[in-house]
């Protein structure tokens, strides 16, 4: 029997994105089928949540924003029209941006922002993917509330590898905030201490019954009991990795960051910011109401964050809506079974072309660091521990955020006082990463500021081992790298060794963004044949603003397949 199911959902998709986006199609020229035009128009509204009203930035006025359909292979064109008082861009998380990486999207590194009343049209093509990603805005914390679901259907006639579920939903986990994202993000950096819990976990933007004025502000999946369903999972949330859960059912993981992996079933699932997974679930239990529960996974020490879950329903036709509900178990805030438990079950559906050899070896620290307070009002602006300011960094690189679009100035020779080429590939000295601060001495907590990069030759094949540090807490840490998946080849607790290191190179997952396990270590291979400036950071937002980021420089190889194109007429202006 022909899968005419993604299909379906397709044309649908098109033609309420026609009706309800306001599709400017008259001002593009003939399009042929597989180009798919957006218009996204940056907005405030007014949304009431938690008891309160209050404006949030979103896309064309939705929360959780419109989703992008496409096919694989097809070209996505998307004109972004800035019409708040902030500066906004859309990141188009986990494509590949071949050959585009103008149109990739934090802003100051490969553009400058959309400045209100400007616009700028985002032009890229799905080659060699399909699945689910996710878009979010990348300037300061506008994420928290703009962001939306990206789905690339297999070509036409091609199937998915599993038996086609009844319907699919897409389940985006969030954090809500009642303060600005904006000010929230002023506000935790004039403090120098740690960032405030979300008032509200999300699912599709709604919290659930546990909180204060929600009872209906709930979603729900209405399933038919025997049926099988495919839930795209997408954490947008800011600050947390979070854990996912039905009560009495499993989860079959088919897919993560939009690549197949051979099926395995979980009780619940950490799934970390920017990573998406596909799971299929069997409504096979009696006929009932079941919870659906999202909750935090936090590694750290001394943090402080909200412990009452999201709580949406999994409810089979037949069932009294305001009946009782089976609650769902999530995991404690710390407990690392489950997470240990998705790693390892991780497999490419597929044997990869992972590289076996390496032309470079790199080895980055990641973890947080305490600056000396240089405030004359402490107990105001050092909030951090011992009376410092909180930093992040890798290799005890604190990046600071140019004023430019990295790119730009790349591309045109203008390097000078923007930004230098000599990040690091190993740190400055060994030590104990996990469980002693360098030289022994518990205040050398400090890290270098630097908009540091580092250049990779157009081919390299490069392995980058991520190294967790303990200088100021062990931590996940969920690391994003912009233009490339890469091949998780390793990972493990403790310091890395590479004499005890066991590697897979068969089959290993095909990721975007890798939750460095706490007080340890993974192993990612790519190879650097995207030519462009491509960020890599923690996906933890307040840690991106620390300073857990660092930019690759990957050269032009030879001829037209291998070189940039020029910037596109519109590129924003600093
Ligand atoms: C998108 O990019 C393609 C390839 O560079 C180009 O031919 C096309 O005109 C662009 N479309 C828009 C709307 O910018
Ligand atoms: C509900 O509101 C009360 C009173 O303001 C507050 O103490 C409580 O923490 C709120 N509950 C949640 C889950 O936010
Ligand atoms: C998980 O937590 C337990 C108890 O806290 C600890 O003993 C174990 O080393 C942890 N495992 C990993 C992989 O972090
Ligand atoms: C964590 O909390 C304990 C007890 O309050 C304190 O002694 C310690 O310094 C704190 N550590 C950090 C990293 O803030
Ligand atoms: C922009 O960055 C450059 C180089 O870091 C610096 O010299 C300049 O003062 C900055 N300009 C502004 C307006 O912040
Ligand atoms: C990081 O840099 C600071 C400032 O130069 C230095 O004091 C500290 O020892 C360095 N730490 C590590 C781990 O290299
Ligand atoms: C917006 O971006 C422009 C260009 O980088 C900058 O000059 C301006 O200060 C920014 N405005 C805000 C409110 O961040
Ligand atoms: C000068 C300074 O920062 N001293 C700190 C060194 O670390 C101890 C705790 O490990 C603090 O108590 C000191 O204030
Ligand atoms: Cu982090």
């Amino acid at each position: 029997m022909p899968n005419w199911a993604p299909q379906l959902l397709l044309l649908l998709a098109f033609l309420s994105y026609k009706t309800t986006l306001h599709v400017a199609a008259k001002q593009w020229p003939v399009l042929g089928r597989s180009t798919r035009f957006y218009d996204f128009k940056v907005q405030t509204r007014r949304i009431t949540k938690l008891c309160e009203t209050k404006n949030v930035v979103t896309i064309n006025g939705m929360f959780p924003g419109p989703v992008v359909y496409a096919q694989e292979g097809d070209r996505v064109i998307v004109k972004v029209t800035n019409e708040t008082p902030h500066n906004a861009t859309i990141h188009w998380h986990g494509v590949r941006q071949k050959l585009s990486c103008w149109f990739d999207g934090p802003a100051y590194i490969t553009q400058c922002p959309i400045q209100t009343g400007h616009s700028f049209v985002y032009n890229f093509t799905l080659v060699n993917q399909k699945g689910t990603l996710l878009w979010h805005a990348h300037f300061s914390w506008l994420r928290a509330t703009v962001y939306g679901a990206i789905i690339i259907y297999p070509k036409n006639g091609v199937h998915y590898p599993f038996k086609p579920p009844r319907a699919e939903h897409i389940i985006i986990l969030g954090e809500y905030w009642l303060k600005d994202a904006i000010e929230l993000e002023k506000a935790t950096l004039a403090g120098g201490g740690p960032t405030f819990p979300a008032d509200a976990y999300t699912i599709n933007g709604r919290p659930g019954p546990n909180y204060n004025c929600s009872a209906n502000d709930v979603y729900k999946i209405h399933v038919v009991a025997g049926k099988t369903y495919l839930l795209r999972i997408i954490n947008a949330a800011l600050n947390t990795e979070h854990f996912f859960t039905i009560a009495n059912h499993k989860l079959t993981i088919v897919e993560a960051d939009a690549e197949y992996t051979k099926p395995f079933s979980v009780d619940r699932l950490m799934i970390a910011p920017g990573q998406t997974m596909n799971v299929l679930v069997k409504a096979d239990q009696p006929i009932g109401k079941y919870s659906m529960a999202m909750g935090p996974y936090m590694s750290a020490r001394n943090v402080s964050f909200r412990k009452t879950p999201a709580i949406g329903f999994f409810q089979y036709k037949g069932t009294t809506p305001n009946g009782f509900a089976f609650s769902a178990q999530l995991p404690s805030f710390n407990g690392n079974f489950s997470v240990m438990r998705v790693m390892d079950g991780l497999r490419s559906l597929n044997t990869n072309k992972v590289p076996l050899e390496i032309d470079r070896n790199l080895f980055f620290t990641i973890g947080l660091n305490v600056e000396k307070c240089h405030s004359s009002n402490p107990k105001k602006s050092c909030r951090g521990p011992h009376g410092g300011v909180l930093a992040a960094s890798i290799n005890n690189i604190s990046f600071i955020s140019p004023n430019i679009s990295l790119l730009q100035n790349y591309y045109y020779n203008a390097i000078i006082g923007h930004f230098t080429e000599d990040f690091p590939a190993a740190p400055s000295k060994p030590y104990d990463f996990v469980n002693g601060a360098p030289n022994n001495s518990p205040n050398d907590t400090q890290s270098v500021r630097g908009t540091r990069t580092m250049v990779l030759e157009y081919g390299t094949r490069v392995q980058l081992i991520l190294q967790d540090t303990g200088t100021v807490t062990t931590e996940n840490h969920p690391i994003h790298l912009h233009g490339y998946s890469f091949h998780v080849v390793g990972y493990g607790t403790g310091n890395y060794n590479p004499n005890k290191a066991k590697l897979n190179l068969v089959d290993p997952p095909y990721m975007n963004t890798i939750g460095v396990p706490v007080g340890g270590w993974a192993v990612i291979r790519f190879v650097a044949d995207n030519p462009g400036v491509w960020f890599m950071h923690c996906h933890l937002e307040i840690h991106m603003s620390w300073g857990l980021s660092m930019a690759f420089i990957v050269k032009n190889g030879k001829g037209a397949s291998e070189t940039l194109p020029p910037p596109p007429a519109d590129l924003p202006r600093c």
